[in-house]
């Protein structure tokens, strides 16, 4: 469970802040999941945007709350929880119904929460590639000094090296692009994951039986904006496909998944623009 201790956090206000409250931001795909967890618990709260597009998360007032830099961050009575997957595993104790971790299976949940955020990297280069699709550098060179250079740099008093990952991914991509070379292998991590999944849900209606559980929200968030990306679901995944064709159905979901970065008309031009290097060619499937 990652709550920070007082010397992680710089920004003071934030322990006087009273109630659930998520930094957040539309279209972030570990936002999102979390958001989904919250409609389904109906559970109130405030929310503070944080625009990743205009490097607000790189900016010292928010790495003074999460020295990571990332999104979501949860604020809970003054207590600051960072991590999509254990802000869902701590208010899922403190709001127990409806049951979303089914009892007796919360480490197992852990361990296959953690294997999801472990395609996190994965996830953002398939979709800076063939979705957001930007002209020029992800990040600019200044809001990486600035991420950088801001912050306590520790977690639980640790000196903590996730920033330095994220830095490293984001001057790579400056430097390289989005190359087919890293498309492709995380595309394939992809399809072994839900050809896993599609056998999975040929049997049974949920990731965990009868009921939907959070794993079926974490899964439900990278189907959907690999989809976007292109992935071709209905012919590789059917049975993924329907289940999350379900979930785009329930408000609780399909309110989270609807904003998008782009028009559809700005999508298209993208689509075009890919002709023959769509996700599907650079990956062969
Ligand atoms: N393991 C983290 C990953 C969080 C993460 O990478 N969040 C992304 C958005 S989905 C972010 O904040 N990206 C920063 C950026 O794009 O600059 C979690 O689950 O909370």
């Amino acid at each position: 469970m990652v709550q920070l201790i007082d010397n992680d956090i710089r920004t003071r206000e934030v322990l006087g802040w009273k109630g659930v409250h998520v930094l957040h931001f539309s279209g972030s795909s570990c936002s999102q999941k979390l958001r989904i967890f919250l409609n389904l618990k109906k559970i109130p709260w405030q929310s503070h945007p944080i625009d990743l597009p205009s490097y607000e998360n790189m900016q010292p007032w928010f790495l003074g709350i999460n020295p990571r830099g990332l999104v979501p961050v949860l604020v809970d009575d003054g207590a600051v929880y960072i991590e999509s997957n254990d802000i869902i595993q701590y208010l899922e104790k403190k709001v127990p119904t409806p049951r979303l971790i089914p009892a007796g299976h919360e480490n197992e949940v852990a361990a296959l929460l953690k294997h999801e955020d472990d395609l996190h990297l994965d996830l953002r280069t398939l979709s800076f590639r063939f979705l957001f699709a930007p002209p020029g550098p992800p990040k600019s060179a200044s809001a990486l000094d600035s991420y950088l250079k801001n912050g306590a740099g520790t977690v639980q008093g640790v000196k903590d090296r996730e920033k330095e990952v994220q830095i490293a991914f984001w001057q790579r991509a400056a430097k390289e692009g989005f190359t087919d070379e890293a498309a492709r292998p995380a595309a394939l991590k992809f399809r072994a994951e839900f050809d896993k999944l599609d056998r999975t849900l040929a049997e049974q209606d949920y990731l965990m039986g009868d009921d939907l559980s959070v794993l079926d929200i974490a899964w439900f968030i990278y189907e959907h904006r690999l989809s976007l990306a292109g992935y071709p679901f209905p012919r590789l995944h059917p049975h993924v496909h329907a289940w999350a064709e379900k979930f785009r159905a329930m408000p609780e979901f399909a309110k989270e998944v609807g904003q998008l970065r782009h028009s559809p008309k700005q999508l298209d031009a993208i689509r075009s623009a890919q002709a023959g290097r769509t996700l599907e060619a650079v990956a062969g499937f």
